[in-house]
C-alpha cells in the first residue's frame, strides 16, 4: 500500500468479498450462517444482496448449482468451516458432475493452528479435501487479492466446461483492515466470463460431409445443449434439417415434448437404429449406456459437439468432434446444413419412427386412463401432467427411482431449462435444494415431483421454503418405502426390511408445521385439485399422494445395475 492513495476511509475482508460479488452482478447467496461467516452473511443483506438461509449446507450448495444452470452466472453457496464445508461439498461435487458452475465459499480456521494441526475449533485443510471434487479450489490470504480471487472462481465455473469451484476465505482475511481506496481498486470486473469458442471450419466440414451421408441420423440433445441457451438455433437445426431427436432428460423441453420429430416415445428403436447421431453437450456415460453395447444396435458413427476436447473418444470413438461452445457449433452446421446438398432424412426411417411411437403412445395412454385404488405412479402422474400443460413455465423437480423413471417419460416439458432432476449421479437429496433455487431464481412456480425416499434427504427445507414464502409445490408420492414398501423381514424380527419406511405416513402434516398448505390425496381426481389450488395460491405446498406400496420396482429401471447376492432366497 503506498501513502498517496491512502484515505481516512477503511474497509475490511468482509466488505470487500461483498463488493466483489456485487461488482460481478452476483445478486444472491445460499448459505447457512456461523462462525466465521455471520457477520458476512449480515453485510450481503444489508448491501442489497438476497441471502437465502438453509437448514443444512448441502441444500443452499444445490440451491446455488441449480441457479448456476439455469444463468450461466456462478450460484453461491456460502458455509461455515469443517463440517459446514463438507456438507456443502456433496453439493460442489455434484455440480462439477453435472457440468454446473457454482462457487463454494467457506470460511476456514487459523492456517498456523490447522497447518500444525495443533486442534483449533472446526480445524480442517478445506482447500486440500475440496480439490478432487471441484474444478478449481483457491484460497485467497491477503484482503487486497479477494477482488482478483472472487474473478478467478467466477472465470474457473463458468469458462469453458462449466463446474464447482471452492474459493477458501480463513477467518483472518474477513477481519484484515485495508485502505478503503485501495481496496476499491482492487475489485476485478471479469470481461467476458464466457467467450464464444469458434469451431474449426475443417470439423464443421467433417460433420457436415458425414451427416450428408446418414441414412438415419438422430439428434440427441443432453444438457449442455439446455445450459448454452442456443435454444433458437437448436430448434432451427432440428427442424431446418428434419432430423428425429431426442432430449436427456433435463434438454426436455428445449423443443416441446409434444413436437413431431421428438423420438422419445420410440427411443430404444432408434437408438438401436441410428446410423450417424449427433451428440449436443451429452457424454455418452452409464445414462447412455457408454455408446455400445445391445442398447446402441447397429454400428453408427458419431458427431459429437462438446465445449471439453478431452469428452472425445471417452467412451467410443468419435467419427466426427466439433470442438467450441454449442451456441457457436451449432449456428456453423446450420449455416452448412442451409447452403444446400444436405436432403432430409429418409421417410422410411422417420415413417418406422412414427409408426413406433403411435403403438407405445397408445400402449401408454391406456395405462394412464387406468383408474387403480390405491392410485399408482402411472394415474397420479396423469392427474399431474394434465394440469402441468395448462402451465409450461412452471418449473418441475424429479428425483427418486420409479417416481423419477416414470415422470421423466410422462411428465411433457414445454420450455427450455425447467427440468431439474438427479441428474449425472443419479443422486438422492437434490429435490428441496434445487426448489427453493429454481424459485428464486425464476420466480415462476415450482412443483416438485418426490419420492417418498428421495424426499426425506432434504425435507427439512420445508421450513426455508415456508421462511421466504416460495410458490414450491411438493409431492410426495408416498409408497412407504425406499422403491416400495412391501418388504419383510425374513428373520420375523422386530426391525422393518431396510427398504421399509413408517406405514402411512402422512408428510402433508410436516408442511403445517411451518404454515405451509398440506393435502393428503387419495385418487387423481384429488390430486387434480390439490395440485390445482396450490399453483393458484403460490402457496408451499406439500400433496401426500398415496400410491400402491407394491406399484415400485427394485430401482427403477436400473435393475441391471443392482447386483444381487447369489444366496438371495
Ligand atoms: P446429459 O446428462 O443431459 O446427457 P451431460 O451432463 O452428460 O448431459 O453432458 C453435458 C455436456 O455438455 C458436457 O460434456 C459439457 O462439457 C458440455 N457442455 C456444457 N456446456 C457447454 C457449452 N456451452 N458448449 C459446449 N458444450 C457444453
Ligand atoms: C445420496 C440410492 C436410489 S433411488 C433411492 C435411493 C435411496 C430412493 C428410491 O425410493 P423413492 O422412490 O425415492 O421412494 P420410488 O419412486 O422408487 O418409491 N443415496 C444417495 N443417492 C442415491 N441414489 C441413493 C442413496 C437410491
Amino acid at each position: 500500500m503506498t501513502n498517496n492513495t491512502q484515505s481516512s476511509e477503511q474497509t475490511d475482508g468482509f466488505h470487500l468479498v461483498i463488493d466483489a460479488l456485487k461488482h460481478n452482478d452476483i445478486d444472491t447467496i445460499f448459505g447457512l450462517v456461523g462462525i466465521p461467516i455471520t457477520d458476512l452473511a449480515r453485510l450481503a443483506q444489508a448491501e442489497g444482496m438476497r441471502f437465502i438461509g438453509f437448514r443444512h449446507e448441502q441444500h443452499a450448495g444445490n440451491a446455488a448449482a441449480i441457479a448456476g444452470y439455469m444463468t450461466q452466472k456462478p450460484g453461491i453457496c456460502l458455509t461455515v468451516s469443517a463440517p459446514g464445508f463438507l456438507n456443502g461439498l456433496t453439493a460442489l461435487a455434484n455440480a462439477t458432475t453435472n457440468c454446473f458452475p457454482m462457487i463454494l465459499i467457506s470460511g476456514s480456521s487459523e492456517r498456523e493452528i490447522v497447518d500444525l494441526q495443533q486442534g483449533d475449533y472446526e480445524e480442517m485443510d478445506q482447500l486440500n479435501a475440496a480439490k478432487p471434487y471441484a474444478k478449481a479450489s483457491y484460497r485467497i490470504n491477503k484482503a487486497e487479492d479477494i477482488g482478483i480471487g472472487v474473478a478467478r472462481a467466477i472465470r474457473a465455473a463458468v469458462s469453458g466446461r462449466p463446474g464447482g469451484v471452492y474459493l477458501d476465505l480463513p477467518a483472518q482475511l474477513l477481519a484484515q483492515v485495508i485502505d478503503a481506496e485501495h481496496g476499491r481498486k482492487s475489485l476485478v470486473k471479469v470481461v467476458d466470463p464466457v467467450p464464444r469458442q469458434i469451431p474449426a471450419p475443417d470439423s464443421v466440414q467433417r460433420a457436415l460431409d458425414l451427416l450428408k451421408g446418414a441414412k438415419k441420423p438422430l439428434i440427441l440433445l443432453g444438457k449442455g445443449a439446455a445450459y448454452a441457451q442456443a435454444d433458437a438455433d437448436i430448434r432451427a437445426l432440428v427442424e431446418e434439417s428434419g432430423i428425429p431427436y431426442l432430449p436427456m432428460s433435463m434438454a426436455k423441453g428445449l423443443l416441446p415434448d409434444t413436437h413431431e420429430q421428438s423420438a422419445s416415445a420410440a427411443r430404444s428403436y432408434v437408438l438401436a437404429e441410428a446410423d450417424v447421431v449427433v451428440l449436443v453437450g451429452a457424454r455418452l456415460n452409464w445414462l447412455l449406456a457408454h455408446g455400445k453395447g445391445k442398447t446402441w444396435g447397429v454400428p453408427k458413427q458419431f458427431i459429437q459437439i462438446d465445449i471439453s476436447p478431452t469428452e472425445i473418444d471417452s467412451n467410443v470413438a468419435i467419427a466426427a468432434p466439433l470442438i467450441g461452445d454449442i451456441g457457436s457449433c451449432v449456428s456453423a452446421l446450420l449455416t452448412g446444413i442451409r447452403s444446400g446438398g444436405h436432403g432430409k432424412p429418409d421417410a422410411a426411417w422417420t415413417g418406422a419412427i412414427a409408426e413406433r411411437k403411435d403403438k407405445n403412445l397408445t400402449k401408454m395412454a391406456s395405462l394412464l386412463n387406468q383408474n387403480p385404488s390405491p392410485m399408482n405412479f402411472h394415474s397420479a402422474l396423469r392427474a399431474i401432467r394434465d394440469v402441468l400443460k395448462t402451465r409450461p413455465d412452471i418449473n418441475v423437480v424429479n428425483e427418486g427411482a420409479n417416481t423419477l423413471d416414470f415422470a421423466r417419460s410422462i411428465i411433457d416439458m414445454y420450455e427450455p431449462r425447467k427440468r431439474f432432476d438427479s441428474g449425472t449421479w443419479g443422486i438422492m437429496g437434490i429435490g428441496m435444494g434445487y426448489a427453493i433455487g429454481a424459485a428464486v431464481t425464476s420466480g415462476k412456480p415450482v412443483v416438485a415431483i418426490e419420492g417418498d425416499s428421495a424426499f426425506g434427504f432434504s425435507g427439512m427445507e420445508l421450513e426455508t421454503i415456508c421462511r421466504y414464502e416460495l410458490p414450491v409445490v411438493t409431492i410426495v408420492f408416498n409408497n412407504n418405502g425406499v422403491y416400495r414398501g412391501t418388504d419383510v423381514n425374513p428373520t420375523g424380527g422386530k426391525d422393518v426390511a431396510p427398504t421399509v419406511f413408517v406405514k402411512n405416513a402422512r408428510y402433508d402434516k410436516m408442511i403445517e408445521a411451518f404454515g405451509g398448505v398440506g393435502y393428503h390425496v387419495t385418487n387423481p381426481e384429488e390430486m387434480t385439485k390439490a395440485l390445482t389450488e396450490a399453483i393458484a395460491s403460490g402457496k408451499p405446498t406439500l400433496i401426500n399422494a398415496v400410491i400402491d406400496e407394491t406399484a415400485g420396482t427394485e430401482s427403477g429401471r436400473l435393475t441391471n445395475l443392482n447386483p444381487s447376492t447369489a444366496g438371495k432366497k
